[in-house]
Formats: structure tokens, C-alpha cells, sequence
């Protein structure tokens, strides 16, 4: 088997300090946390069957997700997960979190969305208070994820709660789920609300050839996209021109098959076209990888330096929905962390 990076790749760019913007909640628990929470609800066989296989299509993922949503359902393990998903990121050496999950609403589970993103914001508050004495610091923002099988009520709700929870990290809005459900006029409503609060918005887009959806969110000027894996030549160029930059996520679209391979990744013509783009997780738990792993794969398939490596990491910066003082601070702390390394 040829090897995706060497021991040395994956060394520097683990003591890199990086930054991590599209990382979903429920896709990035620990697979023993998965496995304990199975086991205790008595669903172990099934959970442990869709996690045991190392391929898996967009939609066997999202029966993955489904998976873990059901054994993920009340408050305590909310917050459990979110503290040890901060922790597994700044372990990690990822210096800056922008963290996303769908607030859902369980009447069955006495969870509204409102108690859902609390125990989110409780995770985040847990691993910040045990981190104090660590040197691997992580700063960490909000993005709130209206999922595709939601109605225009439910994601008008999301934005609702994003805006009001500001002070306490969130940032911005994203659209994620399978991206063979549902129509965009139906969350457009919610998205142009969220223009109008001033929040950031994220869209996952062209993650499979939808072209007419790919169009209509182009023209919401969204701050930044998601995947664009599957765009015809005139999309791609519209992207372009819009300078508008990409989360990438390599081990995820070449294990869903949204590309054929990571040789043939998109990274490469956007990366030598200098379109901002930044190097992302997706789903660390259900893809087994972690930022590191993402960048020495990068590295080794498109022949990268450690210089241009820290050059793609240093850039993420300007990408982050942070404003201009954070992003200061924070490249501030990145150089600090380089001349100490
Ligand atoms: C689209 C994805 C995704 O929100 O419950 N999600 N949406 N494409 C992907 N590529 C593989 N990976 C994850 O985290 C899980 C949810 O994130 C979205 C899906 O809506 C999934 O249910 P949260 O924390």
C-alpha cells in the first residue's frame, strides 16, 4: 500500500499550530465514547457495525450520523462530547476552534434547542476550566448548523438563538446535512436573517452536482463554502471570481467519494491558483483523522514544504470568523508558538 504521509510529515505537522474551521460536533466524538454510550443504551451492534467499515458513501454517513444522534440525545452527553472534542482538537495543537452542530430540538428528551446549545456552551466551559494549566490552549467559537430536513421555521429558530447567543461565542450560521435533501428556498429565508444579524454564514456546497443549488448559493455571497467538489467549469469560475474561501476536507471526500482520490483532490488547482482555501477535518471521529493527518496527507500528495505548510496554516487565520483584533491576537500567538518550537 503506498504510504498517504511519512512519520516525519506527520511529526511537523502535528507541533504545527493550526486551525480548524469546519469540524462537526457529533462527527468528531471519540469512537470509545461512541462505543461506551452504545453499549450502555444496548444499541452496541448496530453503531458498531457502520463504524467498523473504512468506506463508506455520502449516505451510509449520514446513517452514521443518524447512528450517533441516537445515543447522543440528552444534556450530560452533550456536554461530554463538547468537552472532550475541544480537548482531543487542542491536544491536537489546534490553537483556534470554530466548532459546529445543529441545536435540536427533542421534546421526547425534554431538550429544546435552546437546552441543547447550552450544553454545548457547558462542554466548551468545562474544557476551558481544565485546560487553565495546559499549555495547548485552544480558542473556541460557535457555529450553529441548520441541517437540510429542516423547515424554514426550525432554521429561522436556529438564527434566532445564533444572534442571542453572540456574547457567549457563537459566530455564525452554517448549512450542512445530506446534500440530496431538501430544497435551498426553503432555508433562504433563514440565511438572509442571518446576513441581516451580521452573522458569518458557511454553506456546504456542490458536495454533490446539485449545479442550480450551486448557483443560488453563490449569489448569497456566503463568507465562506464548504467542499465545492462537484462544480462545472463555469461555477468553478464564478467561485473564483468571488474570491470566496474553501473548507476542505480530503479524507472525507475521497472515503464518501466525492473525489476519486486525494492525487486528484481539488486542493492542488485552487492551491496554485491562490484561491484562500483551508485545510479541515469535516468529521474526525467518523473519518478517523485528525488536523495533523489532514495536513500531512496534504503534504505528501501535492509534494508541500513545511514552509508552505505553515504559510496554508497561517493564512487560516484571515479566514476565521473572528474579527480584525482577534485574528491579530491570534497570529500574534501562532509566530509566539513558532519561534518557541
Ligand atoms: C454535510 C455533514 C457532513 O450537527 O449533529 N454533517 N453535512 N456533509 C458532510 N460530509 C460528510 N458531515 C457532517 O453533527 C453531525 C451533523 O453534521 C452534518 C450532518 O447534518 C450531521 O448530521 P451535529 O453536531
Amino acid at each position: 500500500m503506498v504510504e498517504l504521509y511519512t512519520p516525519q510529515q506527520l511529526a511537523f505537522c502535528h507541533r504545527l499550530p493550526k486551525v480548524e474551521l469546519h469540524a462537526h460536533l457529533n462527527g468528531s466524538v471519540r469512537d470509545q465514547t461512541i462505543r461506551e454510550l452504545a453499549a450502555e443504551r444496548g444499541v452496541d451492534c448496530e453503531v458498531t457495525n457502520l463504524l467498523s467499515k473504512g468506506h463508506r458513501t455520502l449516505s451510509e454517513c449520514f446513517k452514521l450520523f443518524d447512528a450517533i444522534h441516537r445515543i447522543t440525545t440528552d444534556h450530560a452527553t452533550i456536554t461530554r462530547i463538547t468537552c472532550e472534542v475541544v480537548q482531543d482538537f487542542a491536544a491536537d495543537n489546534v490553537i483556534y476552534l470554530e466548532l459546529r452542530t445543529t441545536p435540536k430540538a427533542r421534546p421526547e428528551h425534554g431538550m429544546t434547542k435552546r437546552s441543547y446549545l447550552e450544553a454545548v456552551l457547558a462542554g466548551m466551559q468545562q474544557a476551558s476550566n481544565t485546560a487553565s494549566a495546559s499549555p495547548k490552549q485552544v480558542m473556541v467559537r460557535l457555529l450553529l448548523s441548520i441541517d437540510r430536513r429542516e423547515s424554514t421555521q426550525a432554521s429561522l429558530e436556529t438564527v434566532a438563538l445564533a444572534a442571542e447567543y453572540r456574547a457567549q461565542g457563537v459566530v455564525g450560521i452554517d448549512l450542512s446535512g445530506n446534500p440530496s435533501v431538501g430544497s435551498f428556498d426553503t432555508w433562504l429565508p433563514a440565511l438572509q436573517r442571518a446576513r441581516e444579524l451580521a452573522l458569518k454564514l458557511t454553506l456546504h456546497a456542490a458536495e454533490v452536482y446539485r449545479p442550480e443549488e450551486t448557483v443560488d448559493m453563490l449569489a448569497l455571497r456566503p463568507d465562506r463554502l464548504g467542499h465545492m467538489c462537484c462544480l462545472d467549469d463555469a461555477l468553478e469560475q464564478q467561485m473564483v471570481s468571488a474570491n470566496i474561501p474553501v473548507e476542505l476536507c480530503l479524507s472525507s471526500n475521497v472515503i464518501t467519494e466525492s473525489v476519486p482520490g486525494y492525487a486528484d483532490h481539488h486542493f492542488q488547482k485552487l492551491y496554485q491558483a491562490g484561491h484562500p482555501v483551508v485545510l479541515c477535518t469535516d468529521d474526525s471521529g467518523v473519518f478517523c483523522t485528525s488536523l495533523s493527518r489532514e495536513y500531512a496527507i496534504t503534504a505528501q500528495a501535492f509534494q508541500l514544504s513545511d514552509a508552505q505548510l505553515t504559510q496554508l496554516s497561517l493564512q487560516s487565520i484571515e479566514h476565521t470568523f473572528l474579527d480584525k483584533a482577534g485574528k491579530e491576537q491570534l497570529r500574534q500567538r501562532f509566530q509566539a508558538l513558532m519561534a518557541s518550537s
